[in-house]
């Protein structure tokens, strides 16, 4: 593996899935793989789990880790090109990511979209000058448009936790929120659903009001609907998340009806499984008496961050070694 941007960066979720939950087992196994070893995380926007979870993974891996809040620590960064820096940014972009690349063997960058202009975040400009510039292997901690580390630990939160014999129904409810959130989660989720739905491990379906459909390249093979009853029928897992409209860009529009998931819908459910990404604002996104009942995996799905972080670390060191 060269860098973790999106779901087509691995070839099957199931075996990703299994080396993943091997190293749950065995968190050591590998702690020699990443000696003398340097991972660099690069924050532009705030995190708990990302920063966290993937640290403890590098730790486990017998990484050494670096962190670097650009924004707060950083010299103002300049990302456009041809400009003259006689203005408020100091250090451009091209020289930054060249000189982290200089003193780390992996680097992950967390950026989120400016959701001002669609086309701009959607061509992942950012991320894809970071990795240029860089010239190391580049892993998403959550950039414009996609969360991948956050939708393998779903993945294996959903496989850990599915009924014995049954292919799971799994709904991405959209909930409300009062700020424009990125889709970066729920594109995410739902490209990785689509595959896992290739491979025959789930059956997926995207509930949202109107106007909150996801853009086409991430949803290809779910069934999408605006009604979130016929979408909650049966479901084994509710996966809740806010984003803002794709179609009227960033968007906040208004929705009549109670989309929050409570105990009354959930009781359409086949006892479903509630999951959410975290952070989660109680009882405007997520009820709290599902968060705080034995239906929320939310602790769990965090938890399981360590391990998708963790195989995703060891197979771009593999790569490194055989590069040698
Ligand atoms: C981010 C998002 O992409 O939805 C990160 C999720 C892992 N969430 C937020 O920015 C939440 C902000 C808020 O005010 O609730």
């Amino acid at each position: 593996m060269k860098q973790f941007f999106s779901v087509r960066d691995i070839d099957s979720i199931s075996a990703i899935v299994k080396e993943a939950l091997e190293l749950k087992a065995n968190p050591f196994a590998h702690e020699d793989l990443g000696r003398r070893k340097t991972l660099g995380l690069v924050f532009l926007n705030p995190s708990l789990r990302t920063r966290m979870s993937t640290q403890k993974a590098a730790l486990q891996l017998g990484m050494q880790v670096m962190m670097m809040n650009l924004n707060q620590d950083g010299w103002a960064l300049e990302t456009q090109d041809g400009v003259v820096m006689n203005g408020s940014s100091v250090e451009h972009i091209r020289e930054a990511a060249a000189v982290m690349g200089t003193y780390c063997d992996v680097l992950g960058l967390r950026s989120f979209p400016g959701l001002q202009d669609r086309e701009q975040d959607y061509s992942e400009w950012l991320f894809k000058k970071f990795r240029d510039y860089s010239r190391k292997p580049l892993v998403s901690l959550e950039s414009a448009t996609l969360h991948p580390l956050q939708s393998l630990a779903d993945v294996i939160t959903i496989l850990e936790h599915q009924k014995p014999g049954v292919k799971p129904k799994v709904v991405l409810s959209w909930a409300p929120h009062v700020k424009p959130l990125p889709q970066a989660v729920a594109n995410s989720f739902s490209e990785w659903m689509c595959q896992a739905k290739k491979e025959g491990l789930v059956d997926f379906v995207i509930a949202h009001p109107e106007g909150y459909r996801l853009a086409e390249s991430f949803t290809t093979g779910a069934k999408q609907t605006t009604d979130q009853r016929e979408a909650l029928e049966g479901a084994d897992f509710v996966y809740v998340k806010n984003w803002s409209s794709y179609d009227d860009y960033g968007g906040i529009l208004p929705v009549k009806e109670a989309w929050m998931l409570d105990q009354q819908q959930l009781k359409i459910t086949n006892q479903a499984k509630v999951m959410h990404c975290l952070p989660v604002r109680r009882d405007l996104e997520l009820a709290s008496d599902i968060l705080d009942s034995s239906d929320s995996l939310v602790i769990a799905q965090a938890a399981n961050r360590v391990w998708s972080a963790q195989v995703v670390l060891k197979r771009l060191l593999t790569d490194l070694k055989t590069d040698l």
